[in-house]
């Protein structure tokens, strides 16, 4: 800069003394040589000057650009070099024909020349997709990559804090829950204070001490009622630890007593009365399904994740809840122009037994009462008993079909759902819209597709939806007067859906087998409606013979391609099969019509079906579900077979 400065000052100068002569040789004679000379002399000078000081600016220019270039390579290669942009330049061959040192530093390797394939098969296969950008975890680093195919260039950019900060924010958030002991006041009331205390108090010193272990607050909210508090990180790992605390709360009793708690855990919600609140919900779900189990419900997620559900529910000897809600039904009923009752599509024995038991609750307190059935849509294998039914002179007048029922409904009728809750399996769906006071009575687990309802009286704990009438009987206004018939049919369905009392009974069952007895039921009758025709012996017998063992514990069996079979037909046969010794479940597949198949699903109770089930999109209890399947009958096998491979 000095330089510059100079040199500029020396022009200054020089075009002074230029200026200076030729005023001289304006004011002197300009015949004067000696002046003309001097004149010359200076131009010259001048000329000579202008044109070196021209090349040595030029010289600097050059010089200084010289320089510059040499400080962008410099920095170039710095960059290239040391921050953290991996590039790498590839050929049509997808082999590396050129990469920077972070790229290298990448793979720990020099890439050059290699094939991408052979540098890292997950990148490679990101790079085959169509995406433009994609993160990539790689040793203990996380690159967001950019890859410009056209130009066959792949950028990696380090996005390691980042994603470590990110999943720091994640794993620090709060995860709420609350648990109760589901089952405590059923399995105590007979024992003495000294034994309840003494009980509660192993319960929660366990609960205590899996809680501090494992980092989680755990704090009393009420007797029986808990309030966990623990980060999103801690609820990962309790949660690869399948909630062992189930198991170990299930092992403080003895075979009298088992004690059983359910935990509803709602995470990644902003507000702590947003994750209180799902908690709750939560809980009143894990205790529909019939407790002891967990469930958890993330924000950012649709699935609900469900945890143990290893035993089956507990009937509670209770009967505050038949009260209240055979009160609630019968007010419903006063309250009504009349009474629609519907049972889930093909309806067997317990759906139309319970029905009959609604219907004479309702005509009994006053009201005009129907029971929907469509002929059109009758299994085989129930065959036998609707005809029964409906070729009696009175019976059959308690039946109408749905479009019947449509005409009969005004915006005051009262819509009765019974044995199911689900909006996709019940006889008509219409029906649903054409009123809003709907009452269920039902004894499934709930599953995600429940229908609104004003009453929803379910309890999976009881054996059958007959059951569940039967037990309502002693809290209406009026005595409910039952036929013989009509007492029969009511306990065929509690003996279907029992497999004739081997299976989900309780002490209420045979209080409510009494009550039909002492009111008529007449077993000869009831073997004459469970009877089935020839043809649903030959399909149990044709499914039957399909059966294979599966990883020892397991029967399959599938049907042929070429077979449609009815639902009950399926169930039965695996039912049936369950009696096979050393068998632990049973699974039973057919096409029930075109790409449509069924799956029967039954245990004895060391495995829940109803998750296996579940997993395939179904429902059902611990002991007996089911799932529907569309495609062809292989690809059910297959996802079966992948759910019962990846059981523990
Ligand atoms: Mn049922």
């Amino acid at each position: 800069m000095k330089l510059k400065t100079n040199r500029r000052k020396s022009l200054v100068i020089v075009a002074f003394i230029n200026a200076i002569s030729t005023l001289q040789m304006v004011i002197w004679d300009a015949n004067n040589y000696y002046i003309i000379g001097l004149m010359v002399a200076l131009t010259v000078f001048n000329g000579l000057y202008f044109f070196l000081y021209i090349r040595s600016k030029n010289n600097e220019f050059l010089h200084e650009l010289k320089q510059l270039t040499y400080r962008v390579e410099n920095v170039g290669q710095y960059v290239f070099d040391q921050v953290p942009l991996g590039v790498i330049l590839y050929d049509e061959l997808d082999k590396i024909v050129w990469s920077n040192n972070y790229a290298k530093n990448i793979f720990a390797a020099d890439i050059d020349n290699l094939e991408l394939a052979n540098v890292n098969e997950v990148l490679y296969g990101y790079l085959k997709t169509s995406k433009k950008g994609f993160e990539f975890a790689h040793e203990d680093f996380f690159y967001l990559v950019n890859h410009k195919k056209e130009e066959k260039v792949i950028y990696f950019d380090d996005i390691t804090s980042y994603t470590k900060l990110m999943n720091r924010y994640e794993n620090e958030k709060t995860s709420l829950g609350l648990v109760v002991l589901d089952n405590y006041d059923e399995v105590v009331k007979h024992l003495d204070e000294q034994a309840q205390n003494d009980y509660k108090r192993a319960i929660v010193d366990k609960m205590a001490s899996w809680a501090n272990e494992s980092g989680i607050m755990f704090r009393t909210l009420r007797d029986g009622r808990y309030l966990i508090l623990m980060r999103n990180e801690t609820l990962a790992q309790i949660c690869d630890n399948k909630f062992s605390i189930l198991d170990t709360i299930r092992s403080i009793g003895n075979d009298d007593a088992i004690f059983t708690v359910s935990m509803g855990i709602a995470s990644g919600y902003q507000s702590y009365v947003a994750l209180f609140n799902r908690a709750s919900s939560l809980v009143d779900l894990a205790l529909s399904r019939g407790g002891d189990q967990v469930v958890i419900k993330k924000k950012d997620k649709d699935d609900f994740l469900f945890y143990g559900g290893k035993t089956n529910p507990i009937a509670t000897q209770n009967r505050v809840r038949a009260r209240v809600n055979a009160g609630a039904y019968e007010r419903l009923i006063l309250d009504s122009d009349n009474v629609i009752i519907m049972g889930h599509r093909f309806p067997d024995a317990d759906a139309i037994g319970a029905s009959i038991g609604l219907f004479k609750i309702a005509t009994t307190l006053g009201k005009n009462a129907y029971i929907v059935l469509n002929k059109s849509e009758i299994d085989r294998a129930n065959e036998v008993f609707i005809n029964e039914i409906l070729n009696d002179e009175q019976l059959s007048n308690y039946f109408i079909s749905s479009v019947k029922a449509v005409e009969l409904m005004t915006k005051n009728s009262l819509l009765v759902i019974a044995d199911t809750q689900s909006n996709k399996l019940v006889i008509d769906q219409k029906l649903l819209r054409l009123t809003n006071r709907i009452a269920i009575f039902d004894h499934h687990r709930r599953g995600s597709d429940v229908i609104d309802a004003t009453l929803s009286y379910t309890d999976p704990s009881v054996s059958s939806t007959a059951e569940l009438v039967v037990d309502m009987f002693d809290y209406f206004s009026k005595r409910i007067p039952l036929t013989a018939k009509e007492s029969s049919i009511m306990l065929s369905g509690i003996m279907l859906d029992t497999r004739r009392f081997m299976y989900n009974t309780s002490k209420k069952t045979y209080d409510a087998a009494a009550i039909l007895k002492q009111k008529g039921a007449d077993e000869k009758y009831v073997a004459k409606l469970l009877k089935a025709p020839l043809d649903h012996y030959y399909a149990r017998g044709h499914l039957t013979q399909q059966a294979r063992v599966f990883k020892t514990d397991f029967l399959i069996a599938a049907a042929s391609p070429e077979m449609v079979y009815d639902r009950t037909e399926i169930a039965a046969t695996a039912d049936d099969l369950l009696n096979v010794k050393g068998i632990k479940a049973t699974f039973v597949l057919a096409y029930i019509a075109k790409d449509e198949i069924a799956i029967s699903a039954r245990s004895v109770g060391d495995v829940n079906v109803q998750l296996i089930m579940e997993s395939l999109g179904g429902g059902g209890h611990l002991t007996n579900a089911a799932t529907r399947f569309v495609g062809n009958i292989d690809a059910a096998i297959a996802a079966l077979e992948g759910v019962l491979e990846d059981l523990e």
